[in-house]
Protein backbone atom coordinates (compact mmCIF):
# COMPACT_ATOMS: atom_id res chain seq x y z
CA UNK A 1 0.00 0.00 0.00
CA UNK A 2 1.52 3.38 -0.95
CA UNK A 3 2.04 5.80 1.75
CA UNK A 4 0.79 9.57 1.75
CA UNK A 5 3.44 12.02 1.67
CA UNK A 6 2.79 13.60 4.93
CA UNK A 7 2.26 17.55 4.49
CA UNK A 8 4.11 20.10 5.91
CA UNK A 9 2.30 21.88 8.53
CA UNK A 10 1.94 25.47 9.05
CA UNK A 11 0.90 27.45 11.58
CA UNK A 12 -0.23 30.96 11.16
CA UNK A 13 -0.50 34.03 13.91
CA UNK A 14 -3.00 36.51 13.44
CA UNK A 15 -6.17 36.09 11.36
CA UNK A 16 -6.37 39.63 9.15
CA UNK A 17 -5.25 40.58 5.94
CA UNK A 18 -1.58 39.41 6.40
CA UNK A 19 -3.24 36.10 7.82
CA UNK A 20 -5.73 35.34 5.11
CA UNK A 21 -3.17 35.72 2.62
CA UNK A 22 -0.55 33.22 4.05
CA UNK A 23 -3.57 31.02 4.09
CA UNK A 24 -3.85 31.38 0.46
CA UNK A 25 -0.09 30.88 -0.57
CA UNK A 26 0.69 28.49 1.94
CA UNK A 27 -2.17 25.91 1.25
CA UNK A 28 -1.32 26.21 -2.78
CA UNK A 29 1.92 25.27 -1.68
CA UNK A 30 0.47 22.08 0.04
CA UNK A 31 1.07 22.47 3.30
CA UNK A 32 -1.29 21.51 6.06
CA UNK A 33 -2.38 25.24 7.40
CA UNK A 34 -4.06 26.36 11.09
CA UNK A 35 -4.54 29.75 11.78
CA UNK A 36 -4.83 31.07 15.60
CA UNK A 37 -6.05 34.70 16.91
CA UNK A 38 -6.63 35.87 20.31
CA UNK A 39 -9.61 37.72 19.01
CA UNK A 40 -12.72 35.88 19.29
CA UNK A 41 -13.97 37.41 15.73
CA UNK A 42 -11.04 38.10 14.11
CA UNK A 43 -11.53 40.66 10.55
CA UNK A 44 -10.61 37.37 8.77
CA UNK A 45 -13.31 35.35 9.97
CA UNK A 46 -15.58 34.81 7.13
CA UNK A 47 -12.88 34.18 4.67
CA UNK A 48 -10.93 31.84 6.86
CA UNK A 49 -13.79 29.95 7.68
CA UNK A 50 -14.39 29.54 3.28
CA UNK A 51 -10.89 28.11 3.54
CA UNK A 52 -10.31 26.11 6.11
CA UNK A 53 -12.18 23.66 8.21
CA UNK A 54 -13.07 25.09 12.22
CA UNK A 55 -10.75 22.44 13.82
CA UNK A 56 -7.92 24.40 12.16
CA UNK A 57 -9.25 27.65 13.26
CA UNK A 58 -7.71 28.88 16.99
CA UNK A 59 -9.48 32.14 17.43
CA UNK A 60 -10.06 34.11 21.30
CA UNK A 61 -6.69 31.72 22.47
CA UNK A 62 -4.11 32.93 23.97
CA UNK A 63 -1.61 32.81 21.87
CA UNK A 64 1.70 31.63 24.37
CA UNK A 65 -0.83 28.67 25.19
CA UNK A 66 -0.79 27.62 21.07
CA UNK A 67 -0.15 24.01 20.38
CA UNK A 68 3.49 23.81 18.27
CA UNK A 69 3.57 20.38 18.42
CA UNK A 70 4.16 18.89 14.35
CA UNK A 71 4.53 22.47 13.20
CA UNK A 72 7.35 23.16 10.46
CA UNK A 73 6.66 26.59 10.03
CA UNK A 74 5.50 29.51 11.81
CA UNK A 75 3.90 32.34 10.17
CA UNK A 76 3.43 35.62 12.32
CA UNK A 77 1.46 38.89 11.32
CA UNK A 78 3.01 42.29 12.03
CA UNK A 79 0.87 43.34 14.48
CA UNK A 80 2.05 41.00 16.91
CA UNK A 81 4.69 41.89 18.91
CA UNK A 82 7.96 39.84 18.70
CA UNK A 83 7.94 39.35 22.52
CA UNK A 84 5.40 36.87 22.26
CA UNK A 85 6.21 33.61 24.53
CA UNK A 86 5.14 31.35 21.82
CA UNK A 87 8.43 32.30 19.97
CA UNK A 88 10.22 31.23 22.47
CA UNK A 89 8.89 28.20 22.39
CA UNK A 90 9.28 27.92 18.99
CA UNK A 91 12.83 28.84 18.72
CA UNK A 92 13.63 26.11 21.48
CA UNK A 93 11.94 23.67 19.31
CA UNK A 94 14.11 24.67 16.32
CA UNK A 95 11.14 26.29 14.61
CA UNK A 96 11.48 28.76 12.38
CA UNK A 97 9.30 32.23 12.89
CA UNK A 98 8.91 34.46 9.80
CA UNK A 99 6.19 36.84 8.36
CA UNK A 100 4.67 36.99 5.27
CA UNK A 101 7.26 39.32 3.82
CA UNK A 102 10.48 36.86 3.98
CA UNK A 103 8.75 34.08 2.20
CA UNK A 104 7.53 36.14 -0.48
CA UNK A 105 11.18 37.46 -0.91
CA UNK A 106 12.19 34.13 -0.57
CA UNK A 107 10.00 33.25 -3.64
CA UNK A 108 10.15 36.78 -5.39
CA UNK A 109 11.49 36.15 -9.03
CA UNK A 110 11.63 39.55 -10.30
CA UNK A 111 13.46 42.69 -8.72
CA UNK A 112 12.37 44.41 -5.77
CA UNK A 113 11.74 47.52 -4.75
CA UNK A 114 11.34 48.59 -1.26
CA UNK A 115 9.99 51.47 0.25
CA UNK A 116 9.96 52.15 3.82
CA UNK A 117 10.30 55.35 5.96
CA UNK A 118 8.12 57.46 8.53
CA UNK A 119 5.54 59.54 6.16
CA UNK A 120 4.96 59.64 2.53
CA UNK A 121 5.66 55.44 1.74
CA UNK A 122 2.16 54.77 -0.08
CA UNK A 123 2.23 58.13 -1.68
CA UNK A 124 6.05 57.21 -3.22
CA UNK A 125 5.23 53.82 -4.10
CA UNK A 126 1.85 54.25 -5.91
CA UNK A 127 4.27 57.67 -7.65
CA UNK A 128 6.35 54.96 -8.18
CA UNK A 129 4.51 52.11 -9.56
CA UNK A 130 2.99 55.04 -11.93
CA UNK A 131 6.25 56.03 -13.31
CA UNK A 132 7.25 52.04 -14.11
CA UNK A 133 4.30 52.06 -15.74
CA UNK A 134 4.40 55.16 -18.09
CA UNK A 135 8.13 54.20 -18.81
CA UNK A 136 6.52 50.82 -20.11
CA UNK A 137 7.53 48.39 -17.38
CA UNK A 138 5.35 46.82 -15.66
CA UNK A 139 5.19 46.87 -12.00
CA UNK A 140 3.56 45.09 -9.44
CA UNK A 141 3.01 47.15 -6.05
CA UNK A 142 1.93 45.95 -2.75
CA UNK A 143 2.89 45.11 1.25
CA UNK A 144 1.96 47.08 4.13
CA UNK A 145 -0.18 49.47 1.55
CA UNK A 146 -2.06 46.09 0.40
CA UNK A 147 -2.40 43.84 -1.51
CA UNK A 148 -0.78 41.80 1.29
CA UNK A 149 2.81 40.75 -0.07
CA UNK A 150 2.41 37.25 -0.54
CA UNK A 151 -0.69 38.32 -2.89
CA UNK A 152 1.42 39.31 -5.69
CA UNK A 153 3.28 35.67 -6.20
CA UNK A 154 -0.86 34.73 -7.52
CA UNK A 155 -0.16 37.63 -10.56
CA UNK A 156 1.71 37.03 -13.58
CA UNK A 157 5.89 37.95 -12.67
CA UNK A 158 6.25 41.69 -13.33
CA UNK A 159 9.47 43.54 -14.24
CA UNK A 160 9.31 44.50 -10.85
CA UNK A 161 7.50 44.18 -7.81
CA UNK A 162 7.30 47.42 -5.39
CA UNK A 163 6.94 46.72 -1.87
CA UNK A 164 5.99 49.19 1.18
CA UNK A 165 7.93 47.64 4.24
CA UNK A 166 6.18 48.46 7.84
CA UNK A 167 8.94 48.60 10.31
CA UNK A 168 6.70 46.05 11.94
CA UNK A 169 7.91 43.82 8.88
CA UNK A 170 11.42 44.99 8.60
CA UNK A 171 11.46 43.46 12.10
CA UNK A 172 11.45 40.45 10.92
CA UNK A 173 13.61 40.81 7.84
CA UNK A 174 17.87 39.77 8.24
CA UNK A 175 18.51 40.79 4.73
CA UNK A 176 16.04 41.77 2.38
CA UNK A 177 18.75 42.56 -0.43
CA UNK A 178 16.14 44.33 -2.63
CA UNK A 179 17.42 45.86 -6.09
CA UNK A 180 16.38 49.22 -4.66
CA UNK A 181 15.68 50.55 -0.58
CA UNK A 182 14.03 53.73 -0.59
CA UNK A 183 13.69 55.41 2.47
CA UNK A 184 11.60 58.46 2.71
CA UNK A 185 12.35 59.93 5.81
CA UNK A 186 12.27 58.54 9.53
CA UNK A 187 11.15 60.67 12.43
CA UNK A 188 9.18 59.00 15.84
CA UNK A 189 6.60 57.26 15.20
CA UNK A 190 5.20 53.70 16.90
CA UNK A 191 6.70 54.19 20.63
CA UNK A 192 3.83 52.15 21.75
CA UNK A 193 5.43 49.14 20.28
CA UNK A 194 9.11 50.37 20.61
CA UNK A 195 11.10 51.03 24.06
CA UNK A 196 12.68 53.93 21.99
CA UNK A 197 13.02 56.05 18.90
CA UNK A 198 16.52 54.21 18.44
CA UNK A 199 14.52 50.45 17.96
CA UNK A 200 11.92 52.20 15.67
CA UNK A 201 14.92 53.64 13.75
CA UNK A 202 16.84 50.44 13.64
CA UNK A 203 13.44 48.43 12.65
CA UNK A 204 13.42 51.08 9.42
CA UNK A 205 17.45 50.58 8.76
CA UNK A 206 16.95 46.74 7.99
CA UNK A 207 15.30 47.62 4.56
CA UNK A 208 19.17 48.45 3.11
CA UNK A 209 20.71 45.23 4.29
CA UNK A 210 22.12 43.70 1.21
CA UNK A 211 20.19 46.58 -0.89
CA UNK A 212 22.09 46.30 -4.37
CA UNK A 213 21.08 50.63 -4.91
CA UNK A 214 19.78 53.12 -2.09
CA UNK A 215 17.97 56.06 -2.74
CA UNK A 216 17.92 58.50 0.57
CA UNK A 217 16.21 61.98 1.88
CA UNK A 218 19.07 64.64 2.03
CA UNK A 219 16.70 66.64 4.31
CA UNK A 220 16.22 64.07 7.07
CA UNK A 221 19.29 63.76 9.48
CA UNK A 222 18.22 59.70 10.64
CA UNK A 223 19.09 59.14 6.52
CA UNK A 224 22.64 60.61 6.57
CA UNK A 225 23.47 59.14 9.56
CA UNK A 226 22.15 55.58 7.90
CA UNK A 227 24.29 56.59 4.48
CA UNK A 228 27.63 56.38 6.85
CA UNK A 229 26.85 53.09 8.05
CA UNK A 230 26.59 51.54 4.11
CA UNK A 231 29.26 49.34 2.22
CA UNK A 232 31.04 51.99 0.30
CA UNK A 233 30.46 49.77 -2.70
CA UNK A 234 26.70 50.52 -2.68
CA UNK A 235 25.19 53.35 -4.95
CA UNK A 236 22.98 56.19 -3.08
CA UNK A 237 20.99 58.52 -4.90
CA UNK A 238 19.80 61.34 -2.80
CA UNK A 239 16.88 63.48 -2.94
CA UNK A 240 15.46 66.33 -0.95
CA UNK A 241 15.57 70.08 -1.04
CA UNK A 242 18.53 70.27 0.77
CA UNK A 243 21.12 72.19 -1.31
CA UNK A 244 23.56 72.12 1.30
CA UNK A 245 25.24 68.87 0.32
CA UNK A 246 28.06 69.16 -2.51
CA UNK A 247 28.72 65.85 -3.38
CA UNK A 248 25.09 65.00 -4.15
CA UNK A 249 22.99 65.32 -7.46
CA UNK A 250 19.75 65.86 -6.91
CA UNK A 251 16.92 66.18 -9.22
CA UNK A 252 16.32 69.91 -9.53
CA UNK A 253 12.75 70.68 -7.62
CA UNK A 254 12.25 73.37 -10.17
CA UNK A 255 12.02 70.48 -13.04
CA UNK A 256 9.63 68.93 -11.75
CA UNK A 257 6.64 69.67 -13.22
CA UNK A 258 3.19 69.77 -10.62
CA UNK A 259 1.56 66.68 -9.99
CA UNK A 260 -1.89 66.82 -11.23
CA UNK A 261 -3.51 69.04 -8.18
CA UNK A 262 -1.25 67.38 -5.33
CA UNK A 263 -0.86 69.67 -2.71
CA UNK A 264 2.06 70.44 -0.15
CA UNK A 265 6.01 70.57 -0.87
CA UNK A 266 5.92 67.28 0.72
CA UNK A 267 4.45 66.11 -2.17
CA UNK A 268 7.12 67.37 -4.53
CA UNK A 269 9.54 65.90 -2.82
CA UNK A 270 7.70 62.61 -3.12
CA UNK A 271 7.60 62.72 -7.30
CA UNK A 272 11.45 64.34 -6.80
CA UNK A 273 12.05 61.03 -5.15
CA UNK A 274 10.25 58.67 -7.62
CA UNK A 275 11.86 60.29 -10.33
CA UNK A 276 15.09 59.62 -8.60
CA UNK A 277 14.51 55.87 -8.22
CA UNK A 278 13.29 55.74 -11.75
CA UNK A 279 16.47 57.68 -13.05
CA UNK A 280 18.72 55.12 -11.01
CA UNK A 281 17.31 52.66 -12.55
CA UNK A 282 18.00 53.92 -15.93
CA UNK A 283 14.99 54.69 -17.39
CA UNK A 284 14.11 58.43 -17.63
CA UNK A 285 14.52 58.52 -21.19
CA UNK A 286 11.35 56.21 -21.64
CA UNK A 287 9.25 58.65 -19.60
CA UNK A 288 7.04 60.32 -22.19
CA UNK A 289 6.14 63.86 -21.91
CA UNK A 290 3.26 64.76 -18.96
CA UNK A 291 4.06 61.78 -17.41
CA UNK A 292 2.17 62.33 -14.84
CA UNK A 293 -1.03 62.70 -16.64
CA UNK A 294 -3.22 59.95 -14.78
CA UNK A 295 -1.62 60.20 -11.34
CA UNK A 296 -4.30 60.54 -8.53
CA UNK A 297 -3.25 61.41 -5.67
CA UNK A 298 -4.06 59.40 -2.70
CA UNK A 299 -7.60 59.33 -0.96
CA UNK A 300 -7.56 60.87 3.19
CA UNK A 301 -3.95 62.87 1.95
CA UNK A 302 -4.08 65.92 1.49
CA UNK A 303 -7.37 65.86 -0.18
CA UNK A 304 -9.50 68.68 -0.68
CA UNK A 305 -13.02 68.05 0.70
CA UNK A 306 -14.66 71.09 -0.08
CA UNK A 307 -14.65 75.43 -0.29
CA UNK A 308 -17.76 76.71 1.96
CA UNK A 309 -17.98 80.40 2.65
CA UNK A 310 -14.70 80.80 1.56
CA UNK A 311 -13.03 78.49 4.06
CA UNK A 312 -10.74 75.36 2.23
CA UNK A 313 -11.37 71.80 3.91
CA UNK A 314 -9.20 69.12 3.46
CA UNK A 315 -8.97 65.75 4.57
CA UNK A 316 -5.25 64.28 5.74
CA UNK A 317 -6.77 61.64 8.10
CA UNK A 318 -4.07 59.34 7.14
CA UNK A 319 -1.61 62.04 9.31
CA UNK A 320 -0.78 59.26 12.35
CA UNK A 321 1.95 61.16 13.72
CA UNK A 322 3.16 64.34 14.45
CA UNK A 323 5.98 64.42 11.32
CA UNK A 324 2.88 63.75 8.59
CA UNK A 325 0.88 66.67 10.41
CA UNK A 326 3.90 68.70 10.40
CA UNK A 327 4.81 68.19 6.45
CA UNK A 328 0.89 68.56 5.36
CA UNK A 329 0.79 72.26 7.84
CA UNK A 330 4.28 73.74 6.66
CA UNK A 331 3.74 72.22 2.93
CA UNK A 332 0.22 74.14 2.39
CA UNK A 333 1.85 77.53 4.23
CA UNK A 334 4.90 77.64 2.13
CA UNK A 335 2.38 77.86 -1.03
CA UNK A 336 -0.24 80.06 0.70
CA UNK A 337 -1.00 82.76 2.75
CA UNK A 338 -3.95 81.76 4.47
CA UNK A 339 -4.34 80.45 8.18
CA UNK A 340 -5.14 76.97 9.11
CA UNK A 341 -7.87 75.95 11.56
CA UNK A 342 -5.97 72.70 12.79
CA UNK A 343 -8.01 69.45 14.02
CA UNK A 344 -5.56 67.02 15.89
CA UNK A 345 -6.03 64.29 18.21
CA UNK A 346 -7.15 60.68 18.56
CA UNK A 347 -4.24 57.73 19.84
CA UNK A 348 -1.36 59.26 20.27
CA UNK A 349 1.39 56.32 20.75
CA UNK A 350 3.13 57.97 23.37
CA UNK A 351 4.41 60.93 20.57
CA UNK A 352 5.63 63.78 21.96
CA UNK A 353 3.25 66.30 20.25
CA UNK A 354 5.51 69.08 21.58
CA UNK A 355 7.11 69.76 18.09
CA UNK A 356 3.58 71.06 16.57
CA UNK A 357 3.66 74.83 18.56
CA UNK A 358 6.09 75.42 15.69
CA UNK A 359 2.90 75.76 13.92
CA UNK A 360 1.33 78.38 15.98
CA UNK A 361 2.51 81.48 13.86
CA UNK A 362 0.55 79.32 11.45
CA UNK A 363 -2.56 78.62 13.09
CA UNK A 364 -6.43 80.17 13.72
CA UNK A 365 -7.20 78.12 16.04
CA UNK A 366 -7.20 74.28 17.03
CA UNK A 367 -10.16 71.75 17.58
CA UNK A 368 -8.95 68.79 19.64
CA UNK A 369 -10.78 65.63 20.08
CA UNK A 370 -9.95 61.76 20.79
CA UNK A 371 -8.11 60.09 23.76
CA UNK A 372 -4.91 62.04 23.48
CA UNK A 373 -7.30 65.79 22.16
CA UNK A 374 -6.76 66.99 26.11
CA UNK A 375 -2.80 66.39 26.23
CA UNK A 376 -2.48 68.51 22.98
CA UNK A 377 -4.66 70.91 24.28
CA UNK A 378 -2.37 71.69 27.47
CA UNK A 379 0.59 72.18 24.92
CA UNK A 380 -0.73 74.86 22.47
CA UNK A 381 -3.69 76.23 24.63
CA UNK A 382 -1.08 79.06 25.72
CA UNK A 383 -0.26 80.37 22.50
CA UNK A 384 -3.60 79.90 19.73
CA UNK A 385 -7.47 79.31 20.84
CA UNK A 386 -7.91 75.77 21.37
CA UNK A 387 -11.50 73.84 21.44
CA UNK A 388 -12.10 70.30 22.73
CA UNK A 389 -14.77 68.52 20.50
CA UNK A 390 -16.02 64.89 21.35
CA UNK A 391 -17.50 63.62 18.02
CA UNK A 392 -17.18 64.23 14.37
CA UNK A 393 -20.27 66.85 13.89
CA UNK A 394 -18.99 68.90 16.91
CA UNK A 395 -15.17 68.88 15.48
CA UNK A 396 -16.64 70.32 12.10
CA UNK A 397 -18.64 72.80 13.94
CA UNK A 398 -16.11 74.35 15.94
CA UNK A 399 -13.88 74.47 12.77
CA UNK A 400 -16.48 76.05 10.85
CA UNK A 401 -17.18 78.85 13.51
CA UNK A 402 -13.38 79.54 14.01
CA UNK A 403 -12.19 79.87 10.43
CA UNK A 404 -12.52 83.06 8.43
CA UNK A 405 -12.82 83.29 4.82
CA UNK A 406 -9.63 82.36 3.47
CA UNK A 407 -8.38 80.01 5.80
CA UNK A 408 -8.25 76.54 5.52
CA UNK A 409 -9.50 73.67 7.90
CA UNK A 410 -6.71 71.24 8.02
CA UNK A 411 -7.88 67.57 9.15
CA UNK A 412 -4.34 66.11 9.86
CA UNK A 413 -4.97 64.50 13.13
CA UNK A 414 -0.65 63.22 14.32
CA UNK A 415 -2.76 60.63 15.59
CA UNK A 416 -3.56 57.15 14.89
CA UNK A 417 -7.36 56.52 14.74
CA UNK A 418 -8.39 53.40 16.51
CA UNK A 419 -9.74 55.13 19.77
CA UNK A 420 -12.83 56.25 17.78
CA UNK A 421 -12.62 54.82 14.25
CA UNK A 422 -11.99 51.77 12.48
CA UNK A 423 -9.36 52.98 11.19
CA UNK A 424 -7.52 56.03 9.69
CA UNK A 425 -10.20 55.66 6.33
CA UNK A 426 -13.36 55.38 8.12
CA UNK A 427 -11.97 58.78 10.44
CA UNK A 428 -11.66 60.15 7.04
CA UNK A 429 -15.13 59.22 5.94
CA UNK A 430 -16.59 60.63 8.91
CA UNK A 431 -14.83 63.82 8.47
CA UNK A 432 -15.71 64.43 4.95
CA UNK A 433 -19.52 63.02 5.24
CA UNK A 434 -19.47 66.36 8.69
CA UNK A 435 -18.16 68.52 6.31
CA UNK A 436 -20.72 67.75 3.35
CA UNK A 437 -23.92 67.62 5.85
CA UNK A 438 -22.08 71.37 6.84
CA UNK A 439 -22.34 72.85 3.50
CA UNK A 440 -25.05 75.41 2.68
CA UNK A 441 -23.34 76.83 0.27
CA UNK A 442 -20.44 74.98 -1.84
CA UNK A 443 -18.22 77.59 -3.75
CA UNK A 444 -16.50 74.59 -5.78
N1 LIG B 1 -3.90 41.16 16.73
C1 LIG B 1 -4.36 40.62 17.91
N2 LIG B 1 -4.28 39.27 18.07
C2 LIG B 1 -3.81 38.47 17.12
C3 LIG B 1 -3.38 39.01 15.90
C4 LIG B 1 -3.43 40.39 15.73
O1 LIG B 1 -4.81 41.33 18.80
O2 LIG B 1 -3.80 37.26 17.36
C5 LIG B 1 -3.96 42.62 16.55
C6 LIG B 1 -2.58 43.25 16.35
O3 LIG B 1 -1.92 43.48 17.55
C7 LIG B 1 -2.93 44.49 15.55
C8 LIG B 1 -4.15 44.06 14.74
O4 LIG B 1 -4.60 42.88 15.34
O5 LIG B 1 -3.31 45.55 16.38
C9 LIG B 1 -3.83 43.83 13.28
O6 LIG B 1 -2.64 43.07 13.19
P1 LIG B 1 -2.34 42.08 11.97
O7 LIG B 1 -0.89 41.80 11.96
O8 LIG B 1 -3.31 40.94 12.00
O9 LIG B 1 -2.72 43.02 10.74
P2 LIG B 1 -3.14 42.62 9.26
O10 LIG B 1 -4.61 42.69 9.11
O11 LIG B 1 -2.48 41.35 8.86
O12 LIG B 1 -2.52 43.86 8.45
C10 LIG B 1 -1.10 43.96 8.33
C11 LIG B 1 -0.72 45.40 8.56
N3 LIG B 1 -1.14 45.80 9.90
C12 LIG B 1 -0.24 46.03 10.88
O13 LIG B 1 0.94 45.93 10.71
C13 LIG B 1 -0.80 46.46 12.23
C14 LIG B 1 -1.39 46.26 7.52
O14 LIG B 1 -0.89 47.58 7.64
C15 LIG B 1 -1.03 45.76 6.12
O15 LIG B 1 -1.78 46.48 5.15
C16 LIG B 1 -1.34 44.28 5.98
O16 LIG B 1 -0.71 43.55 7.04
C17 LIG B 1 -0.83 43.73 4.64
O17 LIG B 1 0.56 43.73 4.58
C18 LIG B 1 -1.79 48.53 8.22
C19 LIG B 1 -1.04 49.35 9.26
O18 LIG B 1 -1.67 50.03 10.06
C20 LIG B 1 -2.30 49.47 7.13
N4 LIG B 1 0.30 49.32 9.26
C21 LIG B 1 1.09 50.12 10.17
C22 LIG B 1 1.34 51.50 9.57
O19 LIG B 1 1.20 51.68 8.34
O20 LIG B 1 1.71 52.41 10.35
C23 LIG B 1 2.42 49.42 10.42
P1 LIG C 1 2.67 56.24 4.74
O1 LIG C 1 2.34 55.12 3.82
O2 LIG C 1 4.13 56.29 5.10
O3 LIG C 1 1.78 56.35 5.92
P2 LIG C 1 1.26 58.14 3.03
O4 LIG C 1 1.72 58.40 1.65
O5 LIG C 1 0.08 57.28 3.22
O6 LIG C 1 2.49 57.58 3.88
O7 LIG C 1 1.00 59.53 3.75
C1 LIG C 1 0.75 59.54 5.14
C2 LIG C 1 0.73 60.92 5.68
O8 LIG C 1 2.01 61.53 5.56
C3 LIG C 1 -0.24 61.85 4.96
O9 LIG C 1 -0.87 62.56 5.95
C4 LIG C 1 0.62 62.74 4.10
O10 LIG C 1 0.08 64.03 4.01
C5 LIG C 1 1.95 62.75 4.84
N1 LIG C 1 3.11 62.70 3.92
C6 LIG C 1 3.14 62.24 2.65
N2 LIG C 1 4.37 62.36 2.14
C7 LIG C 1 5.16 62.87 3.10
C8 LIG C 1 6.54 63.21 3.19
N3 LIG C 1 7.36 63.05 2.15
N4 LIG C 1 6.99 63.73 4.36
C9 LIG C 1 6.16 63.89 5.42
N5 LIG C 1 4.85 63.61 5.38
C10 LIG C 1 4.34 63.10 4.25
Amino acid sequence: MSQQPTRKKALILGAGVTGISCTRYLLAQGFDVTVADSRNHPPGTAELEALLPTNHLEFGVSLDQVSLTGVDSLVVSPGLPRTLGLLDRARALGIEAVCDVEIFLRQAKAPVIAVTGTNGKSTLVMMIAHLLRAAGVNALAGGNLGPAALDLLAEPTPDYYLLELSSFQLEWLQEPAPAVAVITNITPDHLDRYDSFADYRAAKARVLGGAQRVVLNLDDRESRKLAMTLPVSTPVDWFGASASEPDATLIDLKDIPSVNGLMGEHNRINAQAALTVVSGLGLTAQLPANYWNGFEGLPHRLQLVATINGVRWLNDSKATNVGATLAAAEGLAADEKSRLVLVLGGEGKGQDFAPLRQLVPRLRAVVVTGHDGSRIAKLLTEWVPVKRAVDMNQVVDMAAALAQPGDTVLFSPACASQDQYRDYQHRGDCFVAAVKALAPKVDE
